[in-house]
C-alpha cells in the first residue's frame, strides 16, 4: 500500500476544501457515531442478540468524509455491507440502523427480511446491494445510464473493497462508464485485506486507483485518514460526474481494526501488532486534533458530544428492542410478484 502506518496525517486546511468550521464538527459527530453504533453492534452479536454484524472500525474517515459530498436525496447511493457512515451521512438514523441490525419489521431496508447491514431507503436514494460482491457497481452504471437518458443531473455513488476489485463487474463497470462518460463515483475502500486475502494476493499493481488508466478515467488514491482530502476528491469527482466529465476511481486507503464479521478470526491472517499500529492513524481522534486545534471545539464540547453520541445509539438500541420483530409469514413479501402458492394454483 502506498500509506504506511508510519506516515503522519497532516490534515488539509478545510476552508481550502470548502468546508467551515461546522461542517468539520458535523463530520465529527458522525464519525463518532458511527463508531458507537459498531461497538454497539458487536456486543449486541456477543449478547446472542444480533446474529450478523459487519463492522464499520476504522473504516469512518474514508465513509463519512466522501458521503459528506453527497447530494441528499439526490445523487443515488449505493453502499455496501460496512458502510455504517455512508448511510448515517446522507440521513439514514441510529434507530433505522438498530432496527436492521435487530431484523425489526419496521427496519426501513427490508422489513427486517434482508441480511443485516445491506443498506436501503429509497427516500434518500440509498439503494440495496446483493451480498454478491461487486454487484452493486453493474448497478449503479446502470442508475447513471439511465439518469443521463431522463435528462437528470444526479450522480451514483458506489462503494466497495478492495476485493471488489478482483471481479469482472468492477472492469465490465468502470468500462461501461467510462465510454459512455457517465455520471458514476467509484469509491474503492481499501483496508488491504478480501477477509483473509492480502491485495498483494489479489493484484499485481501497487494501487487499486492504477487500475483506472485502463479504461482511461482519473484514479486516485486517498488517505482515509485525512478526512478533509476525502471530501474534497469525492466533491471533485461529484462535479466532473454532473459537468458530464464522466466517471471517477477514487482509492480510499483505510483499515479495518474488527475482523472481517462476526464469523470470522482475523487472528488466523494478520497479527496483533499490525492492527495496533494502524490504530496509531485512527481517523477520529485525528480529526478531533484538528477541530481542537482550528479552536472548534474544547475537551468539554468534546465530552458533551461524545455523551450525545452514547445517549443517541441506547434510544436507538432501546427503541428497536421494543419494536415487533419480522414476521416469518413475511419472508417471502416482494419476491415473488404472484406468492408460490397462487402461481402453483393457477
Ligand atoms: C462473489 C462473491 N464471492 C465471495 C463472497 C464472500 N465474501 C463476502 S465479503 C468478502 C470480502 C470482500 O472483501 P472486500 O471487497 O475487500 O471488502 P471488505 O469486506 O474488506 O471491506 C467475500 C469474499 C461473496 N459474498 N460474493
Amino acid at each position: 500500500m502506498a500509506y504506511s502506518t508510519d506516515q503522519v496525517t497532516r490534515h488539509k486546511d478545510p476552508s481550502s476544501a470548502g468546508l467551515s468550521g461546522l461542517d468539520v464538527k458535523e463530520m465529527y459527530g458522525r464519525m463518532l457515531l458511527a463508531r458507537a453504533i459498531s461497538e454497539r453492534m458487536w456486543l449486541l452479536n456477543r449478547m446472542g442478540k444480533a446474529h450478523l454484524i459487519v463492522t464499520c472500525e476504522g473504516h469512518e474517515g474514508a465513509q463519512v468524509g466522501s458521503a459528506y459530498a453527497i447530494r441528499r436525496g439526490h445523487d443515488f447511493v449505493l453502499p455496501y455491507y460496512r458502510d455504517i457512515g455512508v448511510v448515517l451521512t446522507v440521513g439514514m438514523t441510529a434507530k433505522e440502523v438498530m432496527l436492521g441490525v435487530l431484523n425489526r419489521a419496521e427496519d426501513p431496508s427490508s422489513g427486517g427480511r434482508q441480511m443485516p447491514c445491506h443498506w436501503s431507503h429509497p427516500d434518500l436514494r440509498i439503494i440495496s446491494q446483493s451480498s454478491v460482491v461487486a454487484t452493486q457497481l453493474s448497478h449503479a452504471v446502470g442508475i447513471a445510464h439511465a439518469s443521463r437518458i431522463k435528462n437528470e443531473d444526479a450522480a451514483a455513488v458506489v462503494y466497495f473493497g478492495d476485493g471488489a476489485t478482483s471481479k469482472g463487474e468492477f472492469h465490465e463497470s468502470l468500462n461501461w462508464a467510462a465510454i459512455y462518460d457517465l455520471p458514476v463515483v467509484f469509491i474503492c475502500e481499501n483496508n488491504g485485506y478480501a477477509i483473509s486475502v492480502p491485495t498483494s494476493k489479489q493484484m499485481p499493481v501497487a494501487q487499486v486507483a492504477d487500475r483506472a488508466q485502463a479504461y482511461g478515467i482519473p484514479g486516485l488514491t486517498v488517505d482515509g485518514a485525512d478526512v478533509v482530502a476525502v471530501y474534497e476528491a469525492t466533491q471533485a469527482a461529484l462535479q466532473r460526474a454532473r459537468q458530464g466529465q464522466g466517471p471517477t476511481l477514487i482509492e480510499i486507503i483505510t483499515y479495518r481494526y474488527k475482523p472481517h464479521t462476526n464469523n470470522d478470526d482475523d487472528s488466523s491472517y494478520r497479527s496483533q501488532e499490525e492492527v495496533d499500529e494502524w490504530r496509531q492513524r485512527d481517523p477520529i481522534p485525528i480529526l478531533r486534533d484538528l477541530l481542537m486545534e482550528l479552536g472548534e471545539i474544547s475537551v468539554e464540547e468534546d465530552e458533551e458530544i461524545r455523551r450525545c453520541v452514547r445517549a443517541e445509539v441506547d434510544e436507538a438500541q432501546r427503541y428497536a428492542e421494543e419494536a415487533p420483530v419480522a414476521m416469518p409469514e413475511d419472508a417471502l413479501l416482494h419476491v415473488y410478484g404472484e406468492s408460490p402458492e397462487s402461481v402453483s394454483e393457477g
